[in-house]
């Protein structure tokens, strides 16, 4: 497949603005801060959505904070071909995760009205709200609920460690959107993402190709022990919460590797209640988040987990709950957008692999609503969710290439009969 004319995006200008948006929660340490419905979260979607209407395009709002920006097509009886990711991150987050993605698409939206190119099909840019989770679970959150997998309510009512419900916060940052979510619908969605793992650097390869994305399961866990005074409960007599936990963190480490090398679990919370230095911890609430490409081994982690809890609590004369609160099932994007992604880049003379993604995103969730895939590129040593996240404005432009290329195929394909 060639290339639409010769039709490349301006890397410097995407570049200037993955760089211009860093001021929004940066950090001093040269990363970004910038929790979902912050108030810098609010400052970078109002630059977002001036940035976007100054290329013409038209902006709405859902009512879980999604931004949508619609560039008009020849035919607008014609489904949009969607691109975008999101601008939220994590406490430690760096310049690139989900912000790459949102601004490339805004990058292909100027490059198109640089060359006065009209597509046939209309093209929508999506900022999704929540894509990390940190703040509010579970991750890729609005795109789920577009997704049918929550209802607004449910998601409305959710409240951060504050105890501030997403309501709330759309409200004070002014995203509490009149569109309904779920309601616009798409023709196909592509997601640009950095690979966040450490594959295509170390193949000195440009563009993933990604096929799909991998199982996610989150729980909440919580082991309670029995306070007492430090200087006086003998060892033996001790139910101490700290000490299973510990248990319980080796455990599943132990199990992840067991299922190896596709497994992985992280523990990322682990909160004392009540904490001080002369009692024996009673309590501790934990996060557990364990990811696999296939779903039955998911299933054989937590089972075989749940088995070492029981006997840790057995042996400890502790209470272990462990609460599964969401499940992301392994997911393959299609085919036909895939082999999109793959001539595009084919055409643009980039080196490239298919691979799965190892991260989550809105893609995984779009993907049951539209024919999905994404594009990934290198980002230094693999780092992501640090704040010494980096890729170059080489790999990130390639990947907006391709970004480029890919709609340009979609957008202008002839539309399918039935
Ligand atoms: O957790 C994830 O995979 C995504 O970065 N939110
Ligand atoms: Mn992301
Ligand atoms: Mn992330």
């Amino acid at each position: 497949m060639s290339t639409t004319h010769n039709l490349r995006v301006d890397g410097a200008r995407l570049w200037s603005t993955i760089m211009e948006t860093a001021r929004f929660g940066a950090t001093p340490a040269g990363g970004i801060n910038r929790l979902t419905l912050s108030q810098e979260d609010g400052q970078v979607r109002d630059w977002f959505r001036d940035a976007c209407e100054a290329a013409g395009l038209e902006v709405r709002v859902d009512a879980l904070g999604t931004q949508f920006a619609l560039r008009r097509g020849r035919d607008m009886t014609r489904l949009p071909v969607a691109c975008g990711s999101h601008l939220d991150t994590q406490p430690t987050g760096g310049k690139f995760d989900g912000i790459l993605g949102t601004l490339a698409g805004l990058e292909v939206m100027r490059a198109l009205n640089d060359a006065g190119i009209e597509t046939e099909a209309p093209l929508l840019l999506v900022n999704w709200t929540n894509e990390e989770g940190s703040r509010y679970a579970p991750a890729m959150m609005a795109s789920a609920a577009y997704a049918g997998e929550f209802t607004v309510e449910d998601i409305h009512s959710r409240r951060d460690a504050a105890g501030i419900a997403v309501k709330q916060a759309l409200e004070a940052i002014g995203y509490l959107g009149d569109e309904p979510v779920g309601e616009r619908r798409i023709g196909a969605f592509v997601e640009l993402h950095i690979e966040q793992g450490p594959i295509l650097e170390a193949e000195a390869t440009t563009i993933g190709v990604v096929e799909g994305g991998q199982g996610i399961a989150w729980f909440d866990g919580v082991v309670t022990g029995f306070e007492s005074h430090a200087g006086t409960t003998p060892m033996p007599r001790r139910r101490d919460a700290l000490n299973g936990f510990a248990e319980i963190a080796l455990a599943v480490e132990r199990i992840a590797h067991a299922h190896g090398p596709t497994a992985v679990a992280t523990i990322g919370e682990a909160v004392i209640g009540a904490p001080s230095r002369n009692v024996i911890p009673g309590r501790i609430r934990f996060t557990l988040d364990v990811r696999d490409p296939k779903a039955e081994t998911l299933d054989a982690v937590e089972s075989e987990l749940r088995a070492e809890l029981d006997a840790i609590a057995g042996r400890r004369k502790l209470t272990i709950e462990l609460t599964r609160i969401w499940r992301k099932e392994p997911v393959p994007f299609d085919a036909g957008v895939v082999g999109a992604v793959e001539a595009a880049t084919r055409g643009l003379g980039f080196s490239h692999r298919r691979m799965v993604s190892g991260a989550g995103h809105d893609a995984c969730n779009i993907a049951a609503l539209a024919p999905t895939a994404m594009i990934f590129v290198p980002c230094r040593d693999g780092i992501s969710h640090n704040e010494a996240e980096s890729a170059t404005q080489g790999d990130c432009t390639a990947g907006a290439d391709v970004l480029l290329q890919t709609l340009l195929t979609l957008a202008n394909a002839p539309v399918r009969a039935g």
